[in-house]
C-alpha cells in the first residue's frame, strides 16, 4: 500500500490529502486556483471581521450601562483579533498583509454585504450578535473543516468566540423582550431590519453561485450556501418564538413533508447592489476603515522600528557585540 507521501506527482499527493480528508499544509504544492480561492475568501473573510467593528462600535461610547460597554469593547475587540488571524492564515498562502488591505481599500476585494447597513439603535446591537453572528457561525463551523489547514485551526477558536458573541445579542433582546413595551418595539424594529441582510450573508443561490461547486470539491467548503442558509433558518425561527418576536417574512412556516422552515425570497436585487458597493453604509464604511489606515500609521512604524532594535539586540548578544 502506498502513503500519500510515496505518490510521486504533486497534483496526485494532493488529490490524495483531499480524499483523505487531510490538510493541505502550506508547504504543501496545491494547484494555483486552490490557492486563490483560498486567499480571496479569507481576505474577504478578515476584511470581513475588521470593517465589522463598525457598525457596532458606533454603539460603545452609548452603550446603556458600564457593564454593557465593557461586554461591547471586549467583542469589537475580538473581531480585530479574528481579522489578524485570518490575515495570517492568508499570508501562509504566499500574499502579504499590506497587499490584502491595499486590495481592500482599492475595492478590488470585496467584504460581507451585511456590514454596509447601519445601527440605528441599541436593539441593533442585540440583533447583530444573535443574528449576524448567528449566522456567521453557522456558515464558520463547516470551516473549521475546510481542507487547508492554517484557515481550519483559525476558525476553532474564532468560533468559540463568535458562540459567546452570539449569546451576548441573544441576552440583550431577551431583556429588551422583556422590558417596557417602549423596548421590545425597538427589538421588533431591529429584527425588521436585520432579518433579511443576515440570510443574504450566506451568498446568492447556489445555482447562481460561481465559487460553491468547485470549491466544495476541494473541501474549501463542506456545505452550500442554500443548506447553510436553511440550517440558520430552521435554528433561528424557535429562538425568535422563545422572544415572542416575529419575523419579517409572510412566507415563512414549517413544511413537515420537507422537515424544515419554508420561507420568501432574498431580494437579490438589493444583495448585488451592496455586494457591488451601493448599499447604504458601503462609502462610509470604506472612508473610516481608509481613514483609520492612514491615521495609524506612526503606530505601524513605530512598531517595526521597535521589533528592529529588538532583533538588532538580539543579533549583538548573541554574538557577544
Ligand atoms: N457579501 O460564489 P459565491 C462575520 C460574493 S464574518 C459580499 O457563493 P463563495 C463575523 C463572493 O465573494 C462574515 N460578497 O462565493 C462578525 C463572490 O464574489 P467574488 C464574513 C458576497 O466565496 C460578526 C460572489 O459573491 N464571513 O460576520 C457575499 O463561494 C459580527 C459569488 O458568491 C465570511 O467571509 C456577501 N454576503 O461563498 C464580525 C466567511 N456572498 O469573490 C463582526 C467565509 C457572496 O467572486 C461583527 N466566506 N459574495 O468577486 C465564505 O464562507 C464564502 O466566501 C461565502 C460566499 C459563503 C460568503
Amino acid at each position: 500500500m502506498t502513503t500519500i507521501s510515496e505518490r510521486t506527482s504533486p497534483a496526485e499527493r494532493f488529490q490524495a490529502i483531499i480524499d483523505a480528508d487531510e490538510k493541505v499544509e502550506p508547504s504543501d504544492w496545491m494547484p494555483e486556483g486552490y490557492r486563490k480561492t483560498l486567499i480571496r475568501q479569507i481576505a474577504q473573510h478578515a476584511h470581513s471581521e475588521v470593517i465589522g467593528m463598525q457598525p457596532e462600535g458606533n454603539w460603545i461610547t452609548r452603550a446603556p450601562t458600564l457593564e454593557r460597554k465593557a461586554i461591547l469593547i471586549a467583542k469589537v475587540q475580538d473581531e480585530a483579533g479574528h481579522g489578524l488571524y485570518l490575515y495570517s492564515a492568508a499570508e501562509t498562502l504566499g500574499v502579504t498583509r499590506d497587499e490584502l488591505v491595499e486590495l481592500l481599500h482599492t475595492g478590488r476585494q470585496k467584504y460581507s454585504s451585511i456590514f454596509n447597513y447601519p445601527t440605528l439603535t441599541w436593539a441593533d446591537i442585540g440583533a447583530i450578535g444573535w443574528l449576524v453572528d448567528g449566522a456567521a457561525i453557522t456558515n464558520q463551523v463547516m470551516l473549521t473543516r475546510t481542507s487547508y489547514g492554517p484557515y481550519a485551526r483559525a476558525m476553532v477558536r474564532i468560533c468559540k468566540e463568535e458562540s459567546f458573541h452570539q449569546r451576548q445579542g441573544y441576552e440583550i433582546m431577551l431583556r429588551l423582550c422583556n422590558g417596557t413595551p417602549e423596548q421590545k418595539a425597538m427589538a421588533q424594529d431591529a429584527v425588521n431590519r436585520w432579518w433579511w441582510p443576515a440570510l443574504m450573508m450566506f451568498g446568492p443561490h447556489d445555482s447562481e453561485s460561481t465559487h460553491t461547486s468547485q470549491s466544495m470539491e476541494w473541501k474549501i467548503k463542506r456545505i452550500s450556501n442554500d443548506d447553510l442558509r436553511q440550517h440558520f433558518v430552521d435554528m433561528t425561527v424557535p429562538q425568535a418564538e422563545y422572544l415572542g418576536l416575529t419575523l419579517p417574512d409572510p412566507e415563512l412556516r414549517w413544511n413537515p413533508e420537507r422537515g424544515h422552515y419554508d420561507f420568501g425570497e432574498i431580494d437579490w436585487d438589493e444583495f448585488w447592489r451592496v455586494v457591488n458597493g451601493h448599499g447604504p453604509m458601503n462609502r462610509d464604511r470604506l472612508e473610516h476603515k481608509i481613514r483609520a489606515w492612514e491615521d495609524g500609521e506612526w503606530v505601524r512604524d513605530a512598531a517595526a522600528a521597535y521589533a528592529e532594535k529588538q532583533q538588532a539586540r538580539r543579533a549583538a548578544s548573541r554574538t557577544g557585540g
